[in-house]
């Protein structure tokens, strides 16, 4: 069981809540404490997370206060999923967690001390999924250039001007080695992503393709997507149309974009994907953590 820690300096974790944009909180800095956080298991599925906090001098706090952690992931604009714990032993919080999807997590943890004052600090973990999760180690963080590669999400309205249903049943492109469809489902408010078969768009309907709900997603960058840029995207109809699109890549939900493109009984318009980093990996850059290591830097 691999455990990770891979500690933000405060000013990347500003940068990536910039990144971020869906997040509001910002954070405080630890008063003379010091946090970590591990995770027993960064695969999708249940984990228990670990937060340490000592004093400055490095000891344990034996009364740190109660903890409540907020983990997020990085894009989709995903649920976020809450935890609290109220205990520490040794000053360690140990709390039962739910990694509800693969990709880029941000948990931030917060410490409202007995006297009342909170320290918080924002911890990054790289999910794997359960099939990958033995094949990839957890990469740092803290430098920009060694980053994981991202998912992005492909977003646009389909209307269908004819009278028969439209099935759009797969997707490729350039910009990413693996192109799905998504439906994000919300449940006891944990959020989740649905693998769909195809894209519908029913006759004299439109099919919007949203944050939180039907996406497409795009993972195994082939090179970064950065925000002003557009990439291609081929949709193909399960009667065998094909239907090349430009996507505009911006950094948040935007309004409508004057961009529609007519293929038939088909109009696309508002076509736009997050921004998001391909995987950097270079063996000098990529650093591996063995058990318990703290990956802090
Ligand atoms: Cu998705």
């Amino acid at each position: 069981m691999t455990i990770v820690n891979l500690r933000l300096p405060a000013f990347l974790a500003l940068v990536l809540l910039v990144a971020a944009a869906c997040r509001q909180q910002q954070q405080t800095a630890p008063a003379n404490l010091e946090l970590e956080l591990t995770a027993s298991d960064t695969v999708v599925g249940e984990t228990t997370l670990m937060l340490t906090v000592r004093d400055s001098d490095g000891k344990p706090l034996s009364n740190p206060g109660t903890l409540s952690v907020r983990g997020d992931m990085s894009h989709a604009g995903m649920v976020p999923v809450f935890a609290e714990a109220e205990d520490a032993t040794d000053g360690v919080f140990s709390l039962s967690f739910e990694w509800t999807m693969a990709g880029s997590w941000l948990v931030e943890a917060s410490l409202e001390r007995p006297s009342g004052d909170v320290a918080g600090e924002t911890f990054a973990f790289e999910i794997l999924t359960e099939a990958n999760g033995n094949a990839m180690a957890p990469m740092d963080h803290s430098g920009m250039d060694s980053a994981p590669g991202e998912a992005s999400a492909v977003y646009m309205r389909i209307k269908n001007r004819g009278d028969a249903d439209r099935v759009i049943v797969s997707a490729e492109s350039g910009a990413a080695e693996h192109i799905d469809f998504h439906q994000t489902v919300i449940e006891n408010d944990i959020a989740r992503m649905d693998a769909l078969e195809s894209l519908v768009v029913p006759a004299g309907e439109t099919l919007e393709l949203r944050p939180g709900g039907a996406h497409i997603m795009l993972a195994g960058l082939r090179e970064d997507l950065r925000s002003e840029d557009k990439f291609t995207l081929r949709l193909q109809c399960g009667t065998g149309e094909v239907y090349d699109l430009d996507i505009s890549i911006a950094d948040m939900q935007m309004g409508d974009l004057d961009d529609a493109i007519e293929f038939g009984d088909l109009v696309f318009s508002n076509r736009w994907a997050r921004p998001a980093r391909a995987a950097s990996m270079t063996h000098d850059d990529m650093p591996m953590y063995s058990e318990g290591k703290d990956a802090s830097g």
